[in-house]
């Protein structure tokens, strides 16, 4: 498809400065590749048609250069043609999948060199040159050498083989309809080229809800994979499958799932030899276990330990690895019961486990102790766990923020996450330099994220969700980028180099997942939204449930006493320094208040406003925010085609409509609950 919106942030738009895009245009010209594979094809391909786009030539693939200005994509080994033009340091400094672009001049040529030490890193370092192009960056001081600072870098998806996604908001699956793998593969091609653009290195096919069509997906349906694999390989994107514990019984007709039984571990053994048999470098599982009533260990009273490492070793002999996901909590919870917290699951269910894992096993851990509410503190496995690989879980699907109705730019909240300081081995030791594996000297590291796209022709729904999309990977390539200077590459790849839309866009957006949490539920609390499609507001619709997620609003006060002294002692899961920051109300982050502290509604913030009166100015002020987020975006009318100032526009109104009832329902709540009225006397039911 042509359409813009389709093509997202690799819409290859042609260049406002005529000048620059001659200069490209000459390096581009000429294409010069020395080498051959799948990769290498891949990387033709996007050259030739990103230099058809920018600069309307064809241009001319070659192995060797035809004229005296040229680009040349060639491994770091590949011969003595430019290795006067490598410095040392460059040279060891570039990892495997790192690459070094740099523009060369000399008395007999003039060329652009793309280099690494794999394909993988070729292909890196070729988007990185088409998106330099894209933001019309001078060509003079061309000189970049960039690698990935976090190992795995990986794509999950929900979606089940009925076309249906889990927590999905933008339409079907783009894989799989009716139990069948679609039958144009056109679409799954462009989102490979959409991830491995922004650097992803591994994809999970399926959702780790595993039902029973999708058991089958390591047996008898296999080929629906392999064809995926086929379409995936050809970017550097790994693929791994979400299994089902219990697979030895439902497709393999055993009696028990044991992890300790023979015939299980030689069950599984068999399956994984027959899955590398079809697919040589298959990336692995990962297992949602005895959480939310998928099979697991427990039934058998083992432990994770035992369950993780039975499917680590079968896959281990083959690279392969085991990824298990932390998110295991009681979710049949008396709500009468004060004792049990949620947010400590995590932690204490692993915690005890720590160092008992393989190597080839990783824990994959949410960035926050409950489920990705729009404020959590970082999970206190970060911090905690010292012996075992960890994969840091993000949410990009926006299940409870705004489900790609409501513009929520979630890198600023990723980047708090990241940045977090965890003082593991003292300080300075943030949750980026963690899932980085460096201090750990491990490879099996990484990051993950929830993806939010689906079938609808603009991939997110909400057209600027796909920026979330874009700064997930972003971020995995380099958690050290600014939210700023993310969103301005996705500005300018995504709707050009105009600067009244870079200025006024960029700023709704960064102001965006703000307002959004304004408007919603206060102070870290989380969960006042509706029992089980998420959206909208029900102050009470988790109270009372099951799931452990209670605010304990009362008449005289709000929030979880989380704290050691007198609460559930979540706190003392953190290292000193953050358990005294969040221990003690003068020092916990007003963000955060309700998270840890039940305190009263008159209790002052920092800013000396009460609480109660914070949540009235904020849901007032949280629509006034939407408002101005629809006056900035119809001051770019003029800029922006209409398809896709409109659908954003429609959305956008939503959007208020939406802020306006959760205003609306949470102070009339909180009005009633108290009988305070606003200092500013604004209408409250
Ligand atoms: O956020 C919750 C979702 C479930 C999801 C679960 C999980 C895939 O509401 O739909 O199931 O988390 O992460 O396993």
């Amino acid at each position: 498809s042509n359409d813009v919106d389709y093509q997202c942030w690799l819409n290859y738009q042609r260049l406002e400065t005529p000048s620059l895009s001659d200069q490209y245009k000459e390096y581009l010209k000429n294409i010069v590749i020395n080498i051959d594979g799948y990769i290498i094809d891949s990387i033709k391909n996007e050259l030739y048609y990103s230099i058809k786009k920018f600069f309307n030539i064809e241009a001319i693939i070659t192995n060797k250069p035809i004229k005296r200005t040229f680009t040349i994509i060639s491994k770091l080994d590949g011969g003595s043609f430019f290795s006067n033009t490598i410095k040392e340091e460059e040279y060891t400094s570039l990892s495997e999948e790192g690459f070094l672009i740099k523009k060369v001049e000399n008395s007999t040529k003039k060329f652009i060199l793309i280099t690494a030490k794999s394909d993988e890193g070729l292909l890196y370092g070729t988007y990185k040159l088409i998106q330099n192009i894209q933001m019309e960056k001078p060509l003079d001081q061309l000189n970049l050498l960039e690698k990935p600072y976090i190992p795995l870098r990986i794509i999950n998806h929900w979606d089940n083989l009925d076309g249906s996604i889990e927590r999905g908001y933008a339409g079907k699956s783009i894989f799989y309809r009716n139990n069948e793998l679609v039958d144009n593969l056109d679409r799954i091609r462009d989102y490979a080229r959409l991830l491995s653009s922004i650097g992803l290195n591994g994809i999970v096919l399926n959702n780790v809800n595993v039902k029973s069509e999708e058991t089958k997906l390591i047996a008898e349906r296999i080929n629906i994979v392999e064809k995926l694999y086929d379409v995936f390989k050809r970017y550097g994107i790994k693929i791994y499958l979400s299994v089902n514990f219990a697979s030895p019984m439902i497709i393999g007709g055993l009696k028990t799932a044991d992890p300790l039984d023979k015939e299980v571990r030689k069950w599984w053994k068999e399956r994984v030899d027959f899955i590398y048999n079809r697919i040589p470098d298959f990336g692995g599982f990962l297992v949602k276990a005895d959480s939310e009533g998928q099979p697991g260990p427990f039934t058998y009273n083992r432990t994770h330990v035992d369950g993780a490492n039975m499917l680590a070793e079968a896959l281990a002999p083959h690279g392969g690895l085991l990824i298990w996901r932390a998110f295991v909590y009681n979710c049949y919870q008396d709500w009468r019961d004060n004792e049990t917290d949620r947010a400590k699951a995590a932690y204490d269910t692993f915690m005890p486990l720590d160092g008992k894992f393989l190597d080839n096993v990783i824990i994959q851990i949410k960035n926050g102790p409950m489920d990705f509410q729009v404020r959590e503190p970082v999970n206190p496995l970060f911090g905690g766990l010292q012996k075992t690989n960890q994969i840091l879980e993000f949410q990009i699907t926006q299940e409870y923020t705004g489900q790609q109705k409501h513009l929520c730019y979630l890198v600023p909240q990723w980047k708090e996450v990241l940045d977090f300081d965890t003082f593991l081995f003292g300080e300075g030791t943030s949750v980026a330099k963690i899932v980085s594996g460096s201090i750990f000297n491990s490879p099996n590291f990484g990051i993950a994220g929830i993806s939010n796209i689906g079938d609808e022709i603009n991939w997110t729904g909400h057209t600027l969700a796909q920026a979330n999309l874009y700064g997930f990977g972003r971020l995995a390539w380099d958690p050290s980028l600014s939210g700023k200077k993310i969103i301005e590459e996705w500005i300018k790849c995504t709707f050009g180099n105009n600067e009244t839309v870079l200025n006024n866009l960029s700023e709704m957006m960064l102001k965006s997942w703000n307002i959004y949490e304004k408007y919603t539920a206060p102070l870290g609390v989380g969960w006042m939204v509706n029992p089980g499609h998420h959206y909208g507001p029900n102050v009470d619709g988790y109270e009372y449930s099951r799931w452990g997620t209670y605010h304990k609003a009362d008449h005289y006060g709000i929030g979880v006493d989380r704290t050691l002294k007198s609460g559930t002692g979540y706190t003392a899961q953190y290292r000193q320094q953050n358990f005294e920051k969040y221990e003690h109300l003068d020092s916990c982050p007003d963000e955060l208040l309700l998270f840890f502290h039940h305190v009263s509604y008159i209790y002052k913030l920092s800013n000396n406003k009460t609480v109660l009166q914070h949540i009235y100015d904020t849901h007032f002020e949280g629509v006034e925010d939407v408002q101005w987020l629809i006056d900035k975006w119809q001051g770019l009318e003029r800029y922006i085609d209409s398809k896709r100032y409109s659908s954003v526009y429609q959305r956008l109104l939503e959007q208020r409509e939406s802020a306006k009832e959760w205003r609306d329902v949470i102070n009339s709540y909180f009005y009633r609950k108290t009988m305070i009225y606003d200092e500013k006397r604004r209408k409250i039911y």
